[in-house]
């Protein structure tokens, strides 16, 4: 992580740095300038050892011994720590599940025709649900199992009794290990206020105790809320299927009104796109002087959401959505939820930009607020798609300066079911060659490299860039969600030229079957998409009968959010190696993180590693991949030479 001050603006990310330039010339402020501000971070905070769940703290325990060891009420660095944790990951869960339970409502709603626009375009994954949730779907009309199916749904959130339905799609093995270890997840909504009651003051403090429901709330997201988030968005939206995008800041033209939708949830993106392209709209455009249009290009999950299903242009990551606003050229910042900075409003002031929040649980002052819901969206969608027209001719052309780059061409949309479809073929969908191919050691393993990417990395590097070239030269495929998603859409590594960079194994496999040797699956809700595809894997046989068994690994190098935590923590209690990039979150109690980075493993099978040297994470998945061939016996003999830095370098992409 980067504490120095910030003065190089020439490296990698030339794109971000010329317009940081320029915000720094005008004088306007980042999230790069504040996270500089901020330093240095307080040192309890990072290292999970401040405490403030009750009244009679704050509490500190002084991590070189020489403090405080408890809290006022005797709490230790471990419980202390542990329960910092488990507040994250409940957050995390929280925060998914909601989105989760926003598309419910919208299925709902659909299916009885109440909210006028959206529909159920993918019958095939709305009868995969209903199978599992035991909807039936014989003689009955479609927009009753539709309701049935949303209905079974919503009751996953607060159902009084029983588990996930969903787990019933993860390996027989890993049920039982879940079953075993008591932490199967029961209703999200349960599993996320008991995190709450567990780790107030005075009940839970027995750290391995308090860890294990840190497991069970984030299995409540990854094979509960954002697993429904996934498939019943795909059900009304469609499943990502391989579609041709362009990503970066150079989407937006001079000459058209550019709409920027931001955060999570695509009900009203889908709506706003919806209308974009509606002619009555383009004309309307043209007459206030955009004679190419509307253009609308997204930020963060909303774009992936966007990219992946549409190809609608993806513009950036988190930490690019004040850039965007300081080009001058944005009539409006759409916002639903999620990662969106209160900064962005400030800063919209300085230029025309209107920032719009439209949901009831996501106002931010200063902005406009127009209400978004299931029964009003296409209208309100026209409402707002109109206020940027307008807006339109108050651009102050001598302030326009949207960086004049190529954007880079992507090749998106690789839902498990395409992956499937294309290794197999439309007949005979099957992961198989998939497996024979980790088996015979062509394609070593597979790695995620998702979540996000934060304003602690100045864009003179772009450690995910490295990250995933030294992987696909490695032979290892690579499936990506989130922001770490869209900075390799950025980096031009998405498509399937890219290949050339692979090694010969995986680029033969890519030309065999044509796909990419990077995978964008979609938003982050999305890594519910990894965990079925490595379903597949396993069911698909020769690779073991778990996911611990697998060659696979994860990783997330510069997170931020309480989300990603949540997403590293179910992978884990999955049986998955994750590797996060930053300084571990307990590093303040040595006996929770060795728990977390060792004896984890023997109850999940999976664990943790917290690396804030980026360099070094490459290296770490592969070696992880080895040792899982290792133990399943498929590994040949041979001496084989792992791609270094150096090799790396030699690696010229755009
Ligand atoms: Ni994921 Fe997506 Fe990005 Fe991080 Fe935020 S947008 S849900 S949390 S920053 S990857
Ligand atoms: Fe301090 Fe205990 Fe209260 Fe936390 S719960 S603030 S450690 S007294």
């Amino acid at each position: 992580m980067r504490k120095e001050k910030v003065k190089n603006y020439k490296g990698e990310d030339q794109v971000a740095l010329d317009v940081l330039k320029n915000m720094k010339e005008q004088g306007l402020e980042s999230t790069f300038d504040r996270y500089q501000n901020q330093q240095p971070q307080c040192g309890f905070g990072s290292t999970g050892l401040c405490c403030r769940h009750c009244q009679m703290g704050p509490c500190n325990i002084d991590p070189f011994g020489r403090g405080a060891q408890t809290g006022v009420c005797g709490a230790d660095a471990n419980t202390i720590a542990a329960r910092h944790f488990l507040r994250i990951v409940a957050a995390g869960s929280a925060a998914h599940s909601d989105h989760g339970r926003s598309v419910a409502h919208l299925f709902i709603s659909t299916a009885r025709g109440e909210a006028p626009g959206y529909e159920i375009k993918d019958k095939e994954k709305l009868f995969m649900l209903a199978e599992i949730f035991d909807v039936k779907t014989e003689g009955r009309e479609l927009k009753e199992i539709a309701e049935e199916v949303g209905e079974m749904g919503l009751a996953e959130f607060g159902k009084a009794y029983g588990y996930q339905r969903l787990v019933v799609r993860a390996p027989e093995n890993r049920q039982k290990v879940w079953e075993k270890l008591g932490i199967t997840p029961r209703a999200i909504d349960r599993e996320v206020t008991e995190s709450m009651h567990r780790s107030g003051m005075g009940t839970d403090q027995d750290f391995k105790n308090i860890i294990s429901q840190a497991s069970r709330v984030s299995l409540a997201d990854g094979w509960g809320g954002a697993m429904l988030a996934t498939e019943m968005q795909d059900a009304l939206f469609g499943t990502p299927k391989p579609v041709h995008g362009k990503a970066n800041m150079g989407v937006f033209k001079k000459d058209t009104v550019n709409v920027v939708v931001h955060g999570h949830e695509p009900q009203v993106s889908e709506m706003v796109a919806v209308v974009a392209q509606d002619p009555e709209m383009i004309k309307l455009a043209n007459e206030a002087g955009a004679k190419d249009g509307i253009t609308i290009g997204g930020i963060c999950c909303t774009a992936n959401e966007l990219l992946v299903r549409h190809g609608i242009p993806l513009a950036g990551h988190l930490k690019m959505q004040e850039l965007i606003i300081a080009t001058g050229a944005i009539e409006a910042v759409v916002v639903d939820v999620q990662c969106i900075m209160q900064a962005d409003v400030d800063l919209s002031n300085e230029f025309h930009t209107k920032v719009i929040t439209t949901s009831s649980k996501a106002k931010i002052s200063g902005a406009s607020h127009i209400e978004v819901t299931d029964e009003n969206a296409l209208a309100k969608a026209k409402e707002i798609i109109k206020i940027a027209i307008d807006n339109y001719g108050n651009r102050d052309n001598e302030t326009i300066n949207i960086p004049k780059v190529k954007q880079s061409d992507v090749v998106v949309g690789f839902s498990h079911e395409t992956i499937k479809y294309m290794l197999g073929g439309k007949f005979r969908a099957s992961y198989r060659p998939l497996n024979d191919n980790i088996i015979n050691g062509r394609i070593r393993g597979v790695a995620g490299v998702v979540g996000c990417a934060s304003s602690t990395v100045w864009p003179d590097k772009r450690p995910y860039l490295d990250l995933v070239k030294e992987l696909i030269a490695n032979n290892v495929l690579v499936v990506q969600t989130g922001c770490a998603a869209a900075e390799c859409a950025r980096g031009g590594l998405m498509v399937p030229e890219f290949k050339k960079y692979a090694g010969e194994g995986l680029r033969e496999v890519c030309e065999a079957v044509g796909i990419p040797p990077v995978l964008h699956s979609g938003s982050c809700v999305d890594n519910s998409r990894i965990l079925i595809a490595l379903s597949e894997l396993v069911a698909e046989g020769g690779l073991g009968n778990d996911f611990s068994e697998l060659p696979a690994a994860g990783t997330c190098l510069d997170w931020m959010h309480e989300k990603a935590l949540t997403i590293g923590q179910y992978f884990v209690a999955s049986g998955a190696y994750i590797v996060f990039g930053t300084e571990s979150p307990v590093a303040g109690a040595p006996d929770v993180h060795k728990y977390l980075t060792e004896g984890i493993e023997e109850e999940t099978g999976g664990k943790w590693a917290f690396e804030p040297d980026h360099s070094k994470i490459a290296k770490m998945l592969i070696a992880a991949i080895e040792h899982k061939r290792d133990l399943l016996g498929i590994n040949e003999k041979k001496e084989r030479k792992l791609y270094d830095m150096e090799d790396r370098r030699k690696l010229e992409v755009v």
